[in-house]
């Protein structure tokens, strides 16, 4: 079986070819221990304006794909286009900004035969404390609202077994993507394994994560999300 690897970036270029240089050596490793027989690397460049795009098409590597929205549509967006193009087995995403380590993806392969996803928690998570106190406030949100209970929602280290993200219609554009998928994942009786992961502070490029629009924008999807849920008795009944 094969594994697609999602790299979502947007104004990523100092770090994009890194970013995918270690997915590689991550991904051939798992290769060389009979984990996975195959892969792919998709980048999806989100409508950047630095060269994020043209860096990935010069390394020309055969097994690395890239998606490009011609403008910037949103880290769930982009998200959503990497999955529509996975045309492997398992799907894994994580961030092109190298604040996670790629080989800790073999932390979470050996559990995806027993669950359905396996998602990673930052431990000790390397952001300042507003930061920190935000993401604890968040989940505590998520909790209340949809009894989603994960250590780290937005983690940006997941693996998926294909089947829970193919039959999964995914509505938000932004940053409460991850939340969506979890709450519906959850819902649909897929396994959820946690598993502790590496986090590093950003070196290059810019943060956008904290962002006033980006995170009322993860406001208004989880307010569109909660109505929605509440007006669908199939998707809401538990609520
Ligand atoms: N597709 C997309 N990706 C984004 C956007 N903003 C940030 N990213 C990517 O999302 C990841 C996390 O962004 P970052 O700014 O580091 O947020 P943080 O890790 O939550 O602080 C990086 O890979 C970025 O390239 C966006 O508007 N669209
Ligand atoms: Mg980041």
């Amino acid at each position: 079986m094969g594994l697609s690897f999602i790299l979502p970036a947007f104004n990523e270029a100092q770090n994009i070819v890194e970013s995918v240089s270690q997915a590689t050596r991550a991904l051939s490793h798992l290769v060389d221990i009979s984990c996975i027989d195959g892969w792919e690397i998709v980048v999806v460049d989100d409508g950047s304006i630095d060269d994020t795009a043209a860096q990935v098409r010069a390394m020309a590597h055969a097994q690395v794909r890239l998606v490009v929205h011609s403008e910037n549509q949103g880290y769930g967006a982009a998200l959503r286009s990497g999955f529509n193009a996975a045309r492997e087995r398992y799907i894994f995403f994580t961030d092109a900004d190298l604040q996670f380590d790629a080989a800790e993806i073999a932390l979470l392969t050996p559990w995806i035969d027993r669950f359905d996803i396996v998602v990673g928690y930052r431990s000790p998570r390397q952001d300042p404390w507003i930061r920190r106190a935000n993401a604890a406030a968040w989940g505590l949100a998520l909790y209340g609202a949809f009894g989603l209970d994960v250590e780290d929602v937005n983690c940006a280290f997941k693996l998926f077994r294909r089947e829970v993200l193919e039959g999964m219609e995914i509505n938000s554009e932004g940053a409460f993507v991850n939340a969506e998928i979890l709450v519906k994942a959850t819902k649909g009786g897929f396994r959820i394994k946690q598993v502790p992961v590496s986090h590093f502070a950003r070196v290059a490029g810019a943060q956008t994560g904290a962002q006033p629009k980006v995170v009322l924008k993860a406001f208004r999807e989880m307010a569109r999300f909660y109505r929605r849920q509440r007006g669908n008795p199939e998707e809401g009944a538990a609520f």
